[in-house]
């Protein structure tokens, strides 16, 4: 069941219709807003809504009370009428305030970028890790908009109210919700410590971890490197959890490879808060490979987006390698120029250019185990 779904009569669901709304500061940024609401809308589908429109309004700063101006209000209105939808989501942050507002006036479900990550991770996260986490980011996202008239996380509510799925947060005891979440916390200390006990006997091997932006190919090129099974599907965060394996080599070297969580622009600070034991397979790694999908139009912007979450976690002095992907999808590509960085042009789906990836892997193991026994 998505949760983006509206619980009607007799446990029915009604799939929505949503009107998606970016803001271009100025109008010569309109084009990258186009960018960022294909990519909102990519979301949108993957959270299971319909959409049916897009508007991108220009003005230099966002209404406090709704966010966009008076004028497309009544104008949305209209067109949610018109189109038979239920829904706006927004490409920013809202306040509580102009959620509430937008709410009130539209008489139609408001969803925030955040929000709409943090529903996709709840139904997308399988292993137990994974659900805790996603239901702390969500519980610490929504603390402070208790106030608000949500139904969004009825499925959540379910489950820690009394009342069952489908009760309102307006239902929600504060208390209760921290009470969640300090629980939440403790089960995900107690995961932390069987993690940490993993950790310590892969500490001789060499680590590398593969980062990216969701949907680059990471698990499908790890799949390569070690024969592993992890799931790949062209969706948005397909791979909500980290897993780790032997990396497959002729020679005798110990190298593991960790497959993880994929990042995407503004992706919620409470979710990488929350994720961040299993993103520590990425800040403790003796090296990243960092893969690039090359056939994305916006890959220069998605690779600093990638590298602001690194230096979130505490992962931007990790070295790392570039690994541009696809490249069976834009032929044409040609890597820019990246300083000391190494590069690779390689496409995980037809399995070109991996060789070249694997030998500097095991280059790199064996000049640190050179340097590991040296010192002892
Ligand atoms: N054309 C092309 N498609 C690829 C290539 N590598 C992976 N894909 C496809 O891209 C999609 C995403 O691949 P994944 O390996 O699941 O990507 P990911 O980076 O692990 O994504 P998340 O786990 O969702 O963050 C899948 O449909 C893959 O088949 C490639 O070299 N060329
Ligand atoms: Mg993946």
């Amino acid at each position: 069941m998505y949760i983006l779904s509206v619980v009607i009569e007799y446990g029915k669901t009604e799939q929505e219709k949503a009107i998606l709304i970016g803001r271009a500061p100025d109008s010569r940024l309109r084009g990258e807003v186009e960018a960022s609401l294909d990519e909102l809308a990519r979301l949108s589908q993957t959270a299971g809504a319909q959409v049916i429109d897009k508007r991108i309004q220009t003005r230099p700063r966002p209404d406090s009370s709704f966010y966009i101006g008076r004028g497309l209000v009544d104008e949305l209105k209209i067109r949610l009428k018109e189109n038979g939808a239920n829904c706006v989501i927004f490409d920013d942050t809202l306040t509580p305030a102009q959620q509430r507002n937008l709410e009130a006036e539209l008489d139609a479900k408001v969803i925030d970028r955040p929000i709409l990550i943090l529903d996709i991770f709840a139904n997308q996260a399988r292993t137990r890790a994974a659900r805790l986490q996603v239901e702390l980011a969500q519980l610490e996202y929504t603390l402070p908009r208790l106030t608000g008239a949500w139904v969004h996380f009825s499925r959540q509510y379910g489950r820690i109210g009394s009342k069952g799925p489908g009760e309102t947060q307006l239902e929600i005891d504060r208390r209760r919700v921290r009470t969640r979440i300090s629980n939440l916390k403790g089960l995900l200390k107690k995961l932390d410590r069987q993690r940490s006990t993993q950790r310590k006997q892969r500490q001789k091997m060499f680590k590398v971890a593969m980062v990216g932006y969701t949907n680059a190919g990471k698990s499908t090129l790890f799949n390569l490197l070690t024969r592993g099974e992890v799931t790949t599907a062209d969706r948005l965060f397909t791979t909500l959890d980290s897993t780790t394996r032997q990396m497959v080599s002729p020679h005798p070297v110990q190298v593991v490879i960790s497959d993880t969580v994929g990042f995407i622009k503004k992706l919620p600070h409470q979710l990488v808060e929350s994720f961040k034991s299993t993103l520590e397979e990425v800040s403790l790694a003796d090296l990243l490979v960092q893969v690039v999908d090359c056939s994305a139009p916006d890959y220069r912007q998605r690779f600093d987006q990638v590298r602001e979450v690194l230096a979130d976690i505490g992962a931007d002095k990790v070295p790392y390698l570039l690994v541009f992907n696809k490249i069976d999808a834009n032929p044409e590509f040609v890597p820019p120029p990246s300083g000391q960085t190494v590069s690779f042009v390689v496409s995980a789906a037809e399995k070109t250019g991996i060789a070249a990836l694997q030998t500097e892997l095991i280059a790199r193991s064996q000049k640190r185990m050179m340097r590991f026994t040296g010192q002892h």
